[in-house]
């Protein structure tokens, strides 16, 4: 039996047009309107790294470059704060909303709030729980794929170390899309390969010293891990830290295997200490000011603007040193 689109329900059941019709307009996502300038939000989840800043002023100096107002905001690494954060942009009306966030589940409301104040919010670098939805709850997703991020480490890794491999795994923030999709792009990959094992795999918020500190702990209960893989450069960092400490040599004793390519990272891969970084770029501001202006035209927007990340190693980093955040 063919179901009726509801839509149709709406076209000819007047006597429903109503009740049904009115429900469809508040799942509708808000609109925008078009105008010469906008009082744009952008909440970001914390500042503790060379990404993050690369991501803020890529935000701020697009704002500045149109002379948009910018309502700026910084979670401290709190997803309460940055719940809190969203409402307080809500309550100034901010035309629309560009969300970095810091985890999953607990954003959804700052979401769906967004959305039932009339604003359009574009998740910026990071996903939210899927129960909300792009092209419906909010606007669309602009960021790198993290699952293929992990992918292309584990490929890398597979080829360098000839499918053997012990592995230490320090994961990004707990809950957090890039962690988890990170994880999962990896230890899948790993999994086809018999002779390749997780032995390890702890989070270090993403942070060096947290990922030092991680790295310690598991490497005196590890002494035989072959490989560390860290979901981002600045753990990977702490992990070299963390390696020298031991006494091993990274790059050469272990391999360090990340993702991000921030200046830090691409240098460690100079130096040999970090055989690759898959890159995830940072610079999103101009991409989520264009589809502002898009969106208010009425143009179609996709619900995942996807960024095109390079992947750097010791047959490119020294040329892409200059240009690394
Ligand atoms: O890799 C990391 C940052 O959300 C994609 O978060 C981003 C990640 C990035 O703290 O360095």
């Amino acid at each position: 039996m063919k179901i009726p689109h509801p839509l149709f329900h709406c076209a000819s059941a007047l006597a429903f047009a109503t009740v049904i019709c009115s429900s469809a307009v508040a799942d509708d996502l808000p609109k925008l309107k078009e105008k010469k300038t906008y009082k744009v939000g952008f909440s970001q989840t914390e500042s503790n790294n060379p990404w993050r800043l690369a991501e803020t002023e890529s935000v701020k100096s697009e704002a500045a470059k149109r002379g948009w107002q910018l309502v700026y905001t910084d979670a401290a690494g709190s997803a309460a704060k940055q719940v809190s954060d969203v409402n307080s942009m809500i309550a100034q009306q901010v035309d629309v909303i560009l969300l970095a966030p810091r985890e999953e589940k607990p954003l959804v409301p700052a979401v769906m709030a967004a959305k039932k104040a009339g604003i359009p919010v574009i998740l910026l670098d990071r996903r939210v729980d899927p129960v909300a939805k792009p092209g419906r709850d909010y606007l669309t997703f602009i960021g790198s794929d993290f699952v293929e991020e992990g992918k292309r480490a584990a490929d890398w890794l597979i080829k360098a170390s000839n499918g053997k491999a012990t592995i230490i795994e320090l994961e990004g923030t707990t809950g957090s899309s890039p962690a988890n999709d990170r994880k999962k792009g990896f230890d899948d990959e790993i999994k086809k390969n018999p002779d390749m094992k997780i032995v390890a795999s702890q989070s270090g918020d993403f942070a060096r010293d947290k990922g030092r500190q991680v790295a310690e702990t598991l490497l005196q209960a590890h002494p035989d891990a072959t490989v560390i893989y860290a979901h981002n450069d600045e753990m990977a960092l702490g992990a070299i830290a963390a390696l020298e400490a031991a006494g091993k040599k990274p790059g050469k004793d272990v391999i360090v295997v990340s993702i991000d390519g921030e200046k830090d990272g691409v240098q460690a891969i100079v130096d040999g200490k970090m055989g690759v970084s898959v890159e995830c770029n940072p610079r999103l501001g101009t991409k989520a000011f264009e589809v502002i202006e898009a969106y208010a035209k009425g143009e179609k927007i996709p619900e995942w603007v996807k960024s095109d990340d390079h992947l750097f190693d010791d047959s490119n980093a020294k040329e892409n040193l200059t240009t690394a955040y």
